[in-house]
C-alpha cells in the first residue's frame, strides 16, 4: 500500500448535487435558510466543500432535477469555480406512467419512455463530459403474484442492453441495487447478484453501484465490496450511514467501524488505484443539519477512515492470518482503527494550503451569512418534492 500521504493526494469524493437541497421525510421537509434555488448555486455550495477540504473536485447531477438548458455552460460555470461535473443520475420514478415499472414495465410504451430518458441522459454525459450514468430504478412489486418476477427480470435485461449501445467509449453504466423500497415485496434489483448478472450481461463497460445504505441490517457489505472489486465490477459507491433503513445520514456517523471495514477493502482490492475506476460518491440528504457542514463533515469522515485504514500493518496481519494466530490478527486490524489520524490530516492539509480544520474555517468563512441573505425560497432537492 503507498503512503498514506499519497492516498490522501488521490482521494477523490463526488458530491451529489441533491445533497444541498431541502430534503425530508414523508412527514415533513424543513425548509433551510440559503438553501440553493438553482443548480448553479448547488455547484456553488459543492465548489466550496472542495476549497476547504480539497476532497471533492465533482459534482453529480440527476436528472430531470437537475435540467438546464446548457450543459456546456453548466460545466464552464462549474470549471470557473474549481469543480467538475461527474456522475449522470437518471431519474424514472417520479411519473406518473411509472407507478408499475419503467425498464421492466409490461407496457412496451413505457418501456421506450424510460429507456428515452437514459439516453437523453447519455446526450447529457457527452455535453458534460461526465463518464457514468448510474441508474437507480424505484421498479419493483408490492404483492406477491402482482408481477411475474421472471418476466421482469427478462424485461430489465433487454431495456439496459438498448441503453448500453448507446454508451460511449470511455463511458460507463453503472447499476444501483436496493432491497426494498419504495416497492414493498421485491425490488427489481435488489442485491448486488442480480446487479452483478444484469451488468455482466452487458460487457465491460457496465458495472455495479454499491451503496452502502441498501443492505438488510447485519448483512456485510465489506465482502460485496471484496467480491465485486475482485469480479472487476465494483464501478462506485453512494457513501451514507443508516440506523434502519435508507436513511441518507453522513457517512460514517452511525458506524464509523463499518466504514473502516468496507475502505478496508477497497484499498485491499485496489480500488483506490489510479486506474481503478471505482467512483466515490457520496449519496446523502441532510434533513435537520446544516448542508454544506454535513457534506464538509462527511468528506473528511470518509478522508479519516481511508487514513485509518491504510495504517494497517499488513505484514503483521498477513503473518498472523497465515499462522492462525486469530487475536493477533484481530489487533493489528483493530490498532488502525483506534489510531487517531486527526493530526497526521491536519498536517496533510495545511501542507496543501487547506484549513486545518474545514468545519470552524467554513464557520468562519461568513459564506452561511452570505447565502442566506443572497438566496430566498430555496428549492427541494428532487426527495422533497
Ligand atoms: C435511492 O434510494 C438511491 O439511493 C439513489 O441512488 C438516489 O438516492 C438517487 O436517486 C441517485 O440516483
Ligand atoms: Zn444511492
Ligand atoms: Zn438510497
Amino acid at each position: 500500500m503507498s503512503s498514506i500521504e499519497t492516498l490522501m493526494d488521490n482521494l477523490k469524493i463526488e458530491l451529489p448535487s441533491w445533497a444541498f437541497g431541502n430534503a425530508g421525510t414523508r412527514f415533513k421537509v424543513f425548509g433551510t435558510p440559503g438553501t440553493p434555488r438553482t443548480i448553479r448555486e448547488k455547484i456553488a455550495d459543492a465548489a466550496t466543500v472542495h476549497r476547504l477540504t480539497g476532497l471533492a473536485p465533482t459534482v453529480a447531477l440527476h436528472i430531470p432535477w437537475d435540467e438546464v438548458a446548457d450543459y456546456r455552460a453548466l460545466g464552464a460555470y462549474a470549471e470557473d469555480l474549481g469543480v467538475r461535473l461527474g456522475t449522470v443520475n437518471s431519474n424514472t420514478f417520479q411519473d406518473d406512467d411509472y407507478k408499475f415499472g419503467s425498464l421492466t414495465h409490461i407496457d412496451k410504451k413505457v418501456r421506450e419512455k424510460a429507456i428515452d430518458h437514459h439516453l437523453a441522459c447519455i446526450e447529457v454525459m457527452a455535453e458534460t463530459g461526465s463518464t457514468d450514468l448510474k441508474i437507480w430504478l424505484a421498479d419493483g412489486t408490492n404483492y406477491p403474484g402482482q408481477g411475474d418476477i421472471r418476466g421482469r427480470q427478462d424485461r430489465l435485461a433487454e431495456s439496459l442492453a438498448t441503453i448500453y449501445q448507446h454508451i460511449g467509449e470511455g463511458q460507463r453504466l453503472v447499476l444501483e441495487y436496493k432491497f426494498f423500497e419504495p416497492a414493498t415485496y421485491m425490488t427489481d434489483v435488489p442485491d448486488w447478484g442480480t446487479a452483478f448478472a444484469q451488468v455482466s450481461a452487458l460487457g465491460e463497460r457496465a458495472m455495479v453501484c454499491l451503496d452502502t445504505g441498501h443492505h438488510a441490517p447485519g448483512t456485510n457489505i465489506e465482502f460485496i465490496v471484496a467480491q465485486l472489486l475482485r469480479l472487476r465490477k465494483l464501478g462506485s459507491f453512494d457513501f451514507n450511514s443508516r440506523f434502519y433503513a435508507d436513511d441518507d445520514l453522513i457517512v460514517g456517523a452511525a458506524d464509523p467501524f463499518q466504514l473502516f471495514r468496507i475502505l478496508f477493502e477497497v484499498i485491499r482490492g485496489g480500488g483506490l488505484d489510479a486506474d481503478s475506476g471505482v467512483a466515490l460518491m457520496l449519496d446523502q440528504c441532510h434533513n435537520v443539519e446544516a448542508k454544506i457542514p454535513g457534506q464538509i463533515r462527511s468528506v473528511l469522515n470518509v478522508q479519516e477512515m481511508t487514513a485509518r485504514a491504510a495504517m494497517v500493518d499488513l505484514d503483521a496481519l498477513t503473518e498472523a492470518q497465515e499462522n492462525g494466530d486469530v487475536l493477533t490478527a484481530n489487533s493489528v486490524f483493530m490498532d488502525a482503527f483506534y489510531t487517531d489520524v486527526r493530526p497526521r490530516l491536519a498536517r496533510w492539509r495545511a501542507e496543501h494550503g487547506l484549513p486545518e480544520d474545514p468545519m470552524a474555517a467554513f464557520a468562519r468563512s461568513g459564506y452561511q451569512r452570505q447565502i442566506e441573505a443572497e438566496r430566498v425560497g430555496g428549492a427541494q432537492s428532487g426527495w422533497g418534492a
